[in-house]
């Protein structure tokens, strides 16, 4: 039996063995490791590959543990002369489990850390920086050199001006099925090229206009360059016609219906859902049954006078259950859209405390009212305060609801029905098909979610909830990556000084974070 046969089979993996798993392989074994916590990946790229040895060699005799090939469990990228853009580009090609969490540096940090002996405390200037970018024709005589796109949508203002449609339309497309296939590491990237693509004040006409934006990577790349050339992407060209993601867009659009439900149904064969409702042997939550009762009603988008409508009978009968209870309209609505996919109300009590049993109370009102048509209470899930999740899509603990309202069309702004005000129902062309139904059955069906605050935290529940979504998880990467600090609906917490930081406005949540103050109008990332 070989020394290495003896070793494995008392269960110990000899050290080489363990080190060739990290990527640490090569000559440096000699060296004792001092620093357990970091591993260091050396980028050759525009360093060359003798100074990347030498310098590889220099961290090791240091006690440094540095990664010959990239894997997942580097934790500190070393680059020279390299943009955050080109790096972020490179990694998007290594497949990293969750890239969001590597230290991506400048030689500047490693240098200062081998003059110290050891790692130096990571500073805002050792942190790659963006490319900068040549300012539009029209902003020369105003800007007095450049214009900076942060990689960061907390950092951009963006409206629902979008000037890149064509562009972002197709990136969201791709993104969403990046996100059916759980492929996390290209949604993130075409969400986020997507994002700064919707920030810019100018239409994307050439290749040379992304020069030096941030988040642009090469596969976001390739598809602006056949938009631009062709007029059409092939990707989404097929993926229109792909059989499956046309079977997970309808079956996901059925309210309670995920990508697990919809991807079960399309291994059993099911391509519509004629199909699925015909089939008795098939058990539906009671959220699917409501999502297939009310169908065509949800499919179609909320539009603003109905969300009106919606916040005004709510309001109403919470003032029932609490007299100092308020209702505040946040999501897409806030953000100043058109139209949504729901309603989304925050409830919230001037006293702190008052709020506890209005939901209950409030749902029972409207079930006497005849307006629920679908209720699903989600209890709060938080009892003392905890620190902010890590991730940045974490869900929230309040208690909440998603409901299905009946909203009545006589509640709702008369012009949007095309109707004087007491005339008579009468069937235009000009309405679509669904809007004359509901025309004929006097109600429509409306989603809407309930959100009950404490005053306390309700600053950074508006600031949470009014998204979008983008928009939210680029705050709470900011918070991280640039702060040391975690954020997420309920508060803020400063890792530095180990403090929560109160808010009673989204203006000081901003001004916490040193961000320049962004309106919800401005948050369309
Ligand atoms: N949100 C978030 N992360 C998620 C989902 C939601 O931060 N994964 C936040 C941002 C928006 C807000 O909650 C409300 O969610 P939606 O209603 O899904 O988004 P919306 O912007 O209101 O979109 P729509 O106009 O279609 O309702
Ligand atoms: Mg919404």
């Amino acid at each position: 039996m070989s020394s290495v046969e003896k070793l494995a089979s008392l269960g110990i993996t000899p050290k080489r063995r363990k080190q060739k798993e990290e990527g640490l392989c090569g000559s440096h074994s000699q060296y004792e490791v001092r620093f357990r916590d970091l591993l260091i990946y050396v980028v050759e790229r525009k360093m060359g590959s003798s100074r990347r040895m030498f310098l590889m060699d220099l961290a090791r005799k240091k006690g440094f543990r540095v990664a010959d090939i990239m894997s997942d469990s580097v934790t500190h990228i070393v680059t020279e002369n390299n943009s955050w853009n080109e790096i972020w580009d490179w990694i998007q090609t290594q497949k990293m489990s969750d890239a969001d969490k590597l230290n991506l540096l400048d030689i500047s940090w490693f240098t200062d850390s081998m003059g110290a002996g050891k790692p130096v405390d990571i500073k805002e200037h050792h942190r790659l920086q963006m490319q900068k970018i040549q300012p539009l024709q029209s902003d020369v005589s105003s800007t007095s050199s450049v214009t900076h796109v942060s990689q960061y949508a907390c950092q951009r203002k963006s409206t629902l001006d979008n000037k890149n449609k064509i562009f972002t339309d197709t990136l969201e497309l791709l993104a969403e099925n990046c996100e059916f296939d759980e492929n996390a590491g290209s949604f993130v990237a075409y969400s986020r090229a997507t994002s700064v693509l919707k920030s810019l004040p100018y239409p994307i006409t050439g290749m040379n206009d992304l020069e030096g934006l941030p988040c642009i990577g090469d596969q976001t790349r390739v598809i602006i360059e056949e938009l631009l050339e062709e007029g059409v992407c092939s990707k989404v060209e097929s993926l229109l016609c792909d059989e499956k993601y046309k079977a997970r867009k309808l079956f996901t659009s059925v309210f309670g219906v995920g990508v697990k439900t919809a991807d079960k149904w399309y291994g059993l064969g099911f391509r519509t859902l004629e199909e699925i409702k015909a089939r008795k042997d098939i058990t539906f939550t009671k959220m699917q049954k409501a999502g297939f009762l009310y169908y065509e009603d949800i499919l179609q988008a909320v539009k603003k006078s109905e969300a009106e409508a919606v916040i005004q009978i709510i309001g109403d009968i919470v003032g029932q259950c609490a007299p100092d209870a308020k209702v505040t309209l946040t999501g897409g609505f806030r953000r100043g859209k058109e139209v949504g996919h729901d309603v989304d109300l925050l409830i919230t009590c001037l006293e702190e405390g008052n709020e506890e049993g209005v939901l209950h109370k409030a749902i029972s009102k409207l079930d006497r009212h005849g307006l629920l048509l679908f209720c699903d209470v989600v209890e709060a899930t938080m009892e003392k305060r905890q620190l902010p999740s890590r991730k940045y899509d974490a869900m929230d603990h309040f208690q909440k609801c998603f409901l299905i309202l009946k909203l009545d069309k006589r509640l709702v702004n008369k012009r949007d029905y095309g109707l004087a005000s007491g005339s008579a129902v009468r069937l235009t062309d000009k309405r679509t098909e669904d809007e004359n139904k509901t025309m004929i059955k006097g109600w429509k069906a409306i989603r809407v979610d309930l959100v009950i605050v404490p005053s306390q935290q309700f600053a950074y529940a508006l600031l949470g909830w009014s998204g979008s979504r983008q928009f939210e998880r680029d705050l709470r990467r900011y918070c991280s990556q640039e702060k040391r600090m975690l954020l997420d609906n309920h508060g803020l917490y400063d890792k530095n000084t180990q403090e929560f930081l109160k808010a009673e406005t989204e203006e000081e949540i901003f001004a916490h974070l040193g961000l320049e103050y962004i309106e919800p109008q401005e948050r369309n990332a």
